[in-house]
């Protein structure tokens, strides 16, 4: 790494199972391998207090009020950006497994509330801007033949559905560097895709400022 040079802070999003997580744990091993110093931070972080809550609150052993459980779900980010910023100047890159787009996008598929994509960003606004959010693609009936949903909350299609539609409004905006990949593809494949995309990634955000999102 040059001197100077900053991280890049890399997402992957996408409806449950398209295998972010898989995706995520790949590309870090990639990273490493290759010799760039890289972390991986996955959201909800659950290690923490308020991450305590919102693990509790998914494995729906607590109920929390729809507009708290979303201003807890940012502030379980927000604890986490002074590090995000501190190994990201130090030439860290950040592999980020879900980050404020999930965020947006499951509040807002909430009945009831008529929660705005407008009001769900709030409170995300001003949290280091990504590089890259790589959001993996697939079927409902394909994520089907991955194995049934877990037990926790937002876990049915319905919900998922409405997630994904939030997730296509989000992706509308062209201040972010949205790249949308197939996940039906297998996992070795899907690796290299993301694996490219993410070193072109790095290369440029060494060049540039880190910037706010949603500013
Ligand atoms: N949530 C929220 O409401 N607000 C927020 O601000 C945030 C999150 C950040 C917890 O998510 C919930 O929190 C989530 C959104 C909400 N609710 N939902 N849904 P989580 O990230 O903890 O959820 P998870 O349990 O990790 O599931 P996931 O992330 O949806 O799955 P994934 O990471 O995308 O998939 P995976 O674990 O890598 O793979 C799933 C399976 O498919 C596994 O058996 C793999 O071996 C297999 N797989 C993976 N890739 C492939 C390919 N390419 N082919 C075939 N099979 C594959
Ligand atoms: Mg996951």
């Amino acid at each position: 790494m040059a001197a100077g040079r900053r991280g890049a802070l890399i997402v992957l999003e996408g409806v449950d199972r398209a295998g972010k997580s898989t995706q995520c744990r790949k590309l870090m091993d990639a990273l490493r391998d290759s010799g760039q110093p890289a972390h991986l931070l996955t959201f909800p972080e659950r290690s923490t207090e308020i991450g305590k809550l919102l693990s509790s609150y998914l494995e729906k052993k607590i109920n929390l009020e729809d507009h708290t459980v979303h201003l807890l779900f940012s502030a379980n980010r927000w604890e986490q950006v002074p590090m995000m910023k501190e190994k990201l100047n130090q030439g860290i890159t950040l592999v980020v497994d879900r980050y404020a787009f999930s965020g947006v996008a499951f509040t807002s598929a909430k009945e009831g509330e008529n929660f705005s994509l407008d009001w769900c960003k709030q409170p995300d606004v001003g949290l280091p801007k990504p590089d890259l959010i790589l959001f993996l693609q697939l079927r409902t009936v394909e994520a089907a033949t991955r194995g049934s949903f877990g037990t926790e909350r937002y876990e049915n299609n319905a919900f998922q559905e409405k997630a994904l539609q939030s997730f296509h409004h989000l992706m509308k905006d062209t201040t972010l560097n949205w790249k949308t990949i197939d996940a039906s593809k297998n996992i070795e494949d899907l690796h290299k895709e993301i694996h490219y995309l993410s070193k072109e990634a790095i290369k440029e955000a060494g060049e540039k400022p880190l910037e706010e999102l949603w500013k």
